[in-house]
């Protein structure tokens, strides 16, 4: 005759193997163990045939019998009569319900790719504040108090300090590399810009650029050229053809725009190049000797070039995006279309 604790694993074993495969086995089984005449209710009766000395632990046994019981069944207890059920209310093994995953927003793309295209030819990154004071982004860039050039930003001045405003540019961080680094200075600085435009499709009041500068003794337009070659046929393919026009910023003398032949059409006419077979990308040239001087920079034994580019608008070259709203408006529908660009 086998002990009570041997009985009591025998039930235990077959609570653990029973699942219904109905409302009709549940019940049955409800009847047999929980039941007023049921397997627990007996093996309790059986309590009182144990030695005084045993009762605590056989106690415990018969206490753990009844909880395993009661749990089976409050687990089917939700069963439908007469429906079937295959197995547990959970079925593991469907496939599990998915959980969609950000994306890398695709300014953030582009200007990754901008900085690690020229982290491979030795510039370094630097970053700087946004608000910035009027030396950083204005004065010691060769712009003073009354410069012209000041109009054509439409700076956003802070209200509470006239001499602080938000950067027009990242050269105001170049400045600040200028100011505190040794030469030669090799560096590239992406980041968020403001100028207070009316919000259309072709203007925001804030955006995003990546400016260049690189300053050492004997450096050249040719240097400026290459480098910047370098970057189009890395960044658009190496077919990708460049010209230079000149042009005028108050920071560099000579100035240029620099053009790419139409990624869209190659040349041929579409509504990207609005059919001339070019698109402008960047605007750049050698660095002022006044703005050198104004860093302690001897610009009879220094010279160097500079280059600022919209992050916005290498993304609409590449991607053809026709309104620079959608960069800030978050709406997944535009977002999506990004996943796996990174
Ligand atoms: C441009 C065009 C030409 C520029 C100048 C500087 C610096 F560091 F010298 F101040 N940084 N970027 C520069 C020159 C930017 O953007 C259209």
């Amino acid at each position: 005759m086998p002990s009570l604790q041997e009985q009591i694993k025998e039930y235990e074993q077959e609570i653990n193997a029973f699942a219904p495969a109905n409302a009709a086995e549940l019940e049955e089984y409800r009847i047999r163990f929980l039941g007023t005449k049921g397997i627990v209710k007996q093996v309790f009766g059986e309590m009182k045939t144990v030695p005084a000395e045993q009762r605590k632990e056989a106690g415990q046994l018969l206490n753990g019998l009844k909880q395993l019981a009661e749990a089976k069944y409050d687990t089917y207890k939700d069963m439908q009569a007469g429906a079937t059920a295959k197995g547990p209310v959970a079925d593991y093994t469907l496939p599990g319900t998915p959980i969609a995953t950000g994306t890398r927003h695709p300014l953030r793309v582009i200007e990754n790719k901008i900085t690690s295209l020229f982290e491979k030819i030795g510039f370094s990154v630097a970053t700087g504040p946004e608000i910035e004071d009027d030396w950083h982004n204005f004065t010691s860039l060769n712009m003073p108090q009354d410069h012209p050039a000041r109009d054509m930003q439409d700076t956003f001045y802070v209200a509470t300090n006239p001499d602080w405003v938000l950067r027009t540019h990242t050269s105001s961080t170049q400045a600040r590399v200028m100011e505190t680094q040794p030469l030669p200075i090799r560096v590239i600085c992406p980041g968020r810009v403001y100028r207070n435009e009316t919000i259309s499709a072709r203007a925001h009041c804030f955006f995003h650029q990546c400016e260049g500068l690189y300053i050492d003794k004997n450096v050249s337009f040719a240097d400026l050229k290459q480098t910047l070659y370098y970057f189009v046929t890395e960044m658009f393919g190496e077919n990708t053809k460049v010209r230079f026009r000149p042009s005028y910023f108050p920071f560099t003398e000579p100035s240029a725009e620099m053009d790419i032949s139409c990624t869209v059409c190659g040349g041929s006419g579409c509504n990207l190049c609005k059919h001339s077979g070019w698109v402008e990308i960047l605007g750049c040239g050698m660095v002022h000797p006044n703005m050198l001087r104004n860093f302690g920079i001897d610009p009879e034994v220094y010279t160097g070039f500079a280059f600022g580019m919209g992050v916005e608008r290498i993304t609409q070259i590449k991607y053809q995006v026709n309104d620079l709203r959608l960069y800030s408006q978050n709406d997944v529908r535009f977002l999506r279309q990004f996943q796996g660009i990174d």
